[in-house]
């Protein structure tokens, strides 16, 4: 079997024993990493006075990482700079939130190339290189100029933003061209990945053909949708056991019979926090005779905090949430518990556990673990109610859900109600459809699918071509 090199910004090898406080995307890209033999490259979280291309080795778990420092400038320009400044906004299409500076466009190619020369030494004929995220797009490219020929995947975790909002950066056709040097292109989701095949037609000439492959300047790619999973069985086993029951049980205690509604999201403004509290406000005031029963707890550890979009919205959920407050809560009850820290992972299993609504309401998301761990947490013979926003990309798979519309706030207060009073039985049928989709299309799916397809060959351009496949060919 061939060595997989996973390259991503930040490396977050396992801590040991679902104690630690690592991400979905790392916990499962420990997953892939654990059946393959290889490692895992990327940027150590810390930076250097100036950068040297030193690589710190560690293995952890079945996982070998390399990391590198960087400088406090790449910091800046690439990662606070064009990856959350620029990139991130315009792809969950917030243009008024993306800033464009050519300092930060600099920075961004220069860690890619950075990144480049100091991972090719390490890689070895017939690797699979996978590489992940916005944060290193041009990577692909950076490698093929250094001699590297061996297939390179790419994997976007975010969506594909729609094409008159990718026109608006001003480097769009670099960006793209340097996705045609992978051999594979991955999207969570088909809609993410019309949105790049409208691109590609219309702002490239470029050529869909059959089995995902395109076309454009001579290249060939193939760009597939493989939406990420989680470690379903795992996560499940988790909730039941021992670290999770202990919170479980506290939770409910301190719940004191009334019903708990959880969100869990990084503070972040694409995860619709505010809309949230604005939908879960018009329910507490529609509702009267049911506000009294339920509470929110809303987990929002802060993300990103040196970016300004990101201290703007901390501080206008720490407005909203106290006016809520301010405006319902009485004296032994308070509506809203909002929590600016993250959990060990197996004390959230509990949590979610504890729940009956799993509020989970994105304004746009790549896929979104949080409704997928939420589903797979639960007590099969008394689940909670998943409450899951449309604009998520799990919402294609998850479509047992109750599924809203983020922005408006009678939905998320009808839904809140409807999740109340839904009888057992429909929500164990909900639930079992839901849990099906999470322990078939888990994260070692995902890992195959991409895998699979970055091991299939790739026919050249003249035999596209030669096919006669056209710009307008088929869309899939
Ligand atoms: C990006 C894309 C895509 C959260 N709070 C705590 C905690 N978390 C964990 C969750 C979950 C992960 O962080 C968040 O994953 P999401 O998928 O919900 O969102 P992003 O961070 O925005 O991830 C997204 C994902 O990449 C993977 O492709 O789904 O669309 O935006 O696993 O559990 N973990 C712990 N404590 C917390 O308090 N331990």
């Amino acid at each position: 079997m061939s060595r997989l090199i996973v390259v991503s910004n930040r490396v977050q090898p396992p801590s040991g024993g679902g104690e630690g406080n690592q991400g979905g995307l790392s916990v499962a890209l420990s997953a892939a990493l654990r059946e393959y033999s290889g490692l895992w490259f990327g940027w150590s979280g810390q930076t250097t006075e100036s950068f040297t291309g030193q690589i710190s080795i560690q293995r952890t778990e079945g996982v070998t990482t390399a990391t590198v420092d960087i400088e406090e400038q790449d910091v800046d320009e690439y990662y606070n700079g064009f990856a959350n400044r620029t990139l991130w906004p315009l792809f969950h299409d917030r243009i008024d939130l993306a800033e464009y500076e050519r300092g930060f466009q600099g920075g961004y190619q220069r860690v890619n190339d950075r990144f480049a020369d100091t991972l090719e030494p390490l890689i070895e004929p017939g690797d699979l290189v996978w590489v992940h995220d916005y944060h290193l797009i041009p990577l692909g490219q950076a490698l093929r100029a250094r001699g590297i020929r061996n297939r390179i995947g790419f994997f976007l975790h975010i969506p594909w933003p729609p094409r008159q909002i990718l026109l608006s950066l001003s480097s769009h056709k670099e960006l793209v061209e340097a996705l045609f040097e992978y051999d594979v292109v991955g999207f969570q989701t088909a809609v993410w990945l019309e949105s790049f095949l409208d691109y590609v037609t219309h702002e490239m000439d470029g050529v869909v053909g059959e089995d995902g492959l395109v076309t454009a300047g001579g290249r060939t790619i193939r760009a597939i949708a493989s939406p990420i999973g989680i470690d379903g069985e795992a996560f499940a086993a988790m909730a039941d056991g021992p670290r999770a029951r202990a919170i479980y049980d506290r939770m409910m205690v301190s719940a004191n019979g009334r019903a708990m509604i959880l969100g869990v999201d990084r503070l972040d403004y694409s995860k619709g926090l505010q809309e949230r509290f604005v939908g879960y406000e018009r329910f507490l005031a529609d509702r009267p005779e049911r506000a009294g029963g339920v509470f929110l707890l809303q987990i929002a550890p802060p993300s990103r905090e040196d970016v300004q979009s990101y201290q703007e919205i901390r501080a206008e959920l720490e407005a909203s949430s106290g006016r809520i407050n301010g405006a319902f809560a009485d004296i032994e009850w308070v509506p809203i518990r909002y929590v600016n820290k993250g959990y060990p992972r197996d004390q959230l299993a509990g949590i979610y556990r504890a729940a009956r609504i799993g509020l989970v309401t994105p304004l746009r998301d790549g896929m979104n673990l949080v409704a997928k761990e939420y589903v797979a947490a639960q007590d099969p013979s008394d689940p909670g109610v998943l409450i899951l926003s449309r604009f998520a990309g799990a919402a294609l798979q998850l479509g047992a859900a109750v599924l809203v519309n983020p922005y408006s706030a009678e939905e998320i207060s009808d839904a809140i109600d409807q999740a109340l009073s839904m009888p057992l039985d429909e929500r164990i049928d909900r639930w079992t459809q839901l849990m099906d989709n999470v322990m078939r299309e888990d994260v070692m799916w995902w890992r195959r699918t991409f895998t699979d397809a970055l091991e299939a060959p790739l026919p050249d351009a003249e035999q596209l071509s030669a096919k006669g496949e056209t710009a307008t060919g088929p869309k899939f």
